[in-house]
């Protein structure tokens, strides 16, 4: 069944190592799916929802010690750690084969080895990456069903000599000397993620959940892709990825990174409020882009599912996330209702009676701790969003008019600034920051710098990444998109937010539709181009003009008082900034005094 060579002689080397009972090689098929359910509920591991409320839907618990991404336990093993560079732990390759060989002995006995060949974006898609994971987990089985594509057409696709990414994968609990399991077997007292960027592998030790187990997301799609791309003139990125139409009819896809916590999965399944406009959605995290023939940027979205976090989603605040919801989704470490459906925090206004919490304890209101972790998660596939849009799978992508960067700021930072080129829209996504402490007016907090929303997830130098990104810039023949650092969070003296945000961001989004079609205005300012005051629809909107003036003032001293801050920032990665960003800062300082200047 195996005909390529890399992946028989892998697989042979991988039993040996692991020693599983048995081993299968995964089909993608529904019956296979049905299969590792039944095998989850017989012990006890998942607990099936109500079929008349949520048909077809799982509830899963994790053990309390195993519930998030450990980044302090994620490794990049480049041969010399300033490749790893600071933003990442690093391990030496032979030091950490030493450890994980020791580890991986044995990992499996008494468990089933399965072979999950999963393709990162549409099976033929020359912009898609091809991976295979082992795994002694049926829950990681079940999850890769829904967020990657798996089975036979991607090994048909491998060939004999077709390249892939090995991911291995085990929860590090034989089962040896009659050892019984438990319903979420994990070791979290010895957990390793390490990623080898040069031989592009991945090793996962010790943990069930997420992105430490789930490799082709966070793993593959973002550390081992953005290494790959380095390499080989491609971007992979943290990014959304939605289609914007005007009432005309006429279509753009916009990409956008923002941190955790800044709504990313809201703006890409966005209600616009702005009459005849529309949003669909292509991708919620991750965006991987090359150069088409016309000197483009194709964008796919290498997953085919989202694992969103549950707490704070409801009809409110993600309309099209709760409807997709409805059927076939796996739903990790929320509450569970007394008829058997799911509930969290945000969901609705008021919880349930008679809830049992993600532990499996009952709870109320009163209860110290929150009914549903706060990383909680829903597994579903992107095909159940009713605003998905239509090319999402598209072998050739989607091209990409405009890239956004946003971070969290309460101070400083406007509401929308368009980068004058491409250099300059590098040095914005490098210097994305939020503030740790709540800001009080006109101070800045200690901030959070937070570069492309890429700091966890950048499989390499930072500095170097930024470096790459020039140089994509450089690509002959590109037709480069248009760059934004928007912020949604600026806070009155108050403390109060002062735009309102969700769907209201569509006026944001329709202002960048307008600069990319070369019909909307702007002022080139110090800072970057920002919309004049008639240029952005703010009508119907509850917002006096002071505030929108706020919104869209260039506050030269808070500026001023951010470029030592971004200096002392770029000097952790010493000689490895890119020159350009030095000059970036260098003349955003001198046109900032000018201005001072100018108004003195
Ligand atoms: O757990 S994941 O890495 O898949 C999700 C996240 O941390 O954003
Ligand atoms: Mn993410």
């Amino acid at each position: 069944m195996i005909k390529n060579n890399k992946l028989a002689s892998w697989l042979d080397d991988m039993q040996a190592l692991c020693k599983p009972d048995q081993m299968v090689i995964c089909d993608g098929s529904t019956e296979e799916y049905d299969e590792m359910w039944r095998l989850l509920v017989d012990a006890g591991a998942a607990t099936p929802l109500n079929e008349d409320i949520r048909p077809n839907s799982y509830l899963v618990r994790s053990d309390p010690a195993d519930v998030a991404r450990v980044e302090s336990r994620t490794f990049i093993c480049s041969e010399e750690e300033v490749d790893a560079g600071p933003n990442n732990n690093w391990k030496a390759p032979a030091e950490m084969r030493a450890t994980l060989n020791g580890l991986f002995d044995g990992c499996m006995r008494g468990r089933t080895m399965y072979v999950i060949p999963f393709s990162m974006g549409p099976v033929g898609s020359p912009i898609a990456h091809i991976g295979v994971e082992i795994s002694d987990s049926p829950y990681v089985v079940t999850n890769m069903h829904i967020m990657t594509r798996v089975g036979a057409a991607v090994l048909d696709q491998l060939g004999e000599d077709g390249d892939f990414v090995p991911c291995v994968h085990s929860v590090g609990q034989p089962l040896v000397d009659g050892k019984a399991d438990v319903t979420w077997p994990c070791n979290p007292d010895n957990l390793y993620i390490a990623h080898y960027p040069n031989t592009r592998e991945i090793w996962s030790f010790g943990s069930g959940y997420g992105g430490n187990a789930l490799l082709g997301k966070k793993c593959f799609a973002l550390r081992i892709a953005s290494a790959m791309a380095r390499d080989e003139g491609w971007l992979a990125e943290h990014m959304l990825i939605l289609k914007l139409t005007n009432p005309e009819g006429a279509s753009r896809y916009i990409a956008g990174a923002f941190p955790s916590a800044c709504g990313k999965t809201n703006l890409a399944m966005l209600m616009p409020t702005i009459p005849g406009w529309t949003v669909e959605t292509v991708g919620d995290d991750i965006c991987w882009m090359k150069f088409g023939d016309d000197g483009q940027l194709y964008a796919i979205n290498p997953e085919a599912g989202f694992f969103g976090v549950a707490p704070g989603t409801g009809m409110d605040s993600n309309e099209n996330a709760m409807l997709s919801l409805t059927e076939n989704c796996i739903f990790t470490n929320v509450a569970l209702t007394e008829n058997g459906d799911v509930w969290w925090e945000g969901m609705t206004d008021e919880a349930p009676a008679n809830l049992t919490d993600w532990k499996g304890n009952p709870w109320t209101p009163d209860s110290a701790e929150p009914a549903a972790h706060p990383n909680a998660r829903f597994t579903v596939s992107a095909a159940q969003c009713p605003v998905i849009a239509d090319e999402w799978e598209d072998l050739k992508g989607v091209p990409i008019s405009a890239i956004l960067f946003g971070g969290r700021r309460a101070t400083v930072v406007p509401l929308v600034n368009e980068a004058r080129d491409w250099t300059q829209g590098t040095f914005f996504g490098a210097i994305v920051s939020s503030e740790k402490t709540a800001a009080a007016a006109g101070k800045i907090g200690e901030l959070r710098r937070d570069p492309m929303a890429m700091l966890p997830f950048c499989g390499y130098n930072m500095a170097d990444y930024w470096s790459h990104w020039l140089k994509t810039g450089e690509q002959a023949g590109a037709k480069l998109p248009n760059i934004y650092y928007v912020n949604w969070f600026r806070k009155d003296d108050n403390g109060k937010f002062m735009w309102p945000g969700f769907g209201e961001n569509s006026r944001v989004l329709k202002w960048v539709f307008e600069r990319c079609n070369g019909t909307a205005d702007a002022i080139e300012t110090p800072i970057g181009n920002l919309p004049t005051l008639d240029a952005m629809d703010f009508s119907g909107l509850d917002l006096s003009e002071e505030a929108i003036a706020e919104l869209l003032r260039v506050e030269v001293d808070g500026w001023l008082a951010e470029i030592p801050l971004i200096s002392d920032y770029f000097d952790e990665y010493a000689d490895r900034v890119p020159p350009a960003f030095r000059q970036e800062l260098e003349s955003l300082k001198a046109r900032l005094e000018a201005s001072q200047q100018n108004v003195a």
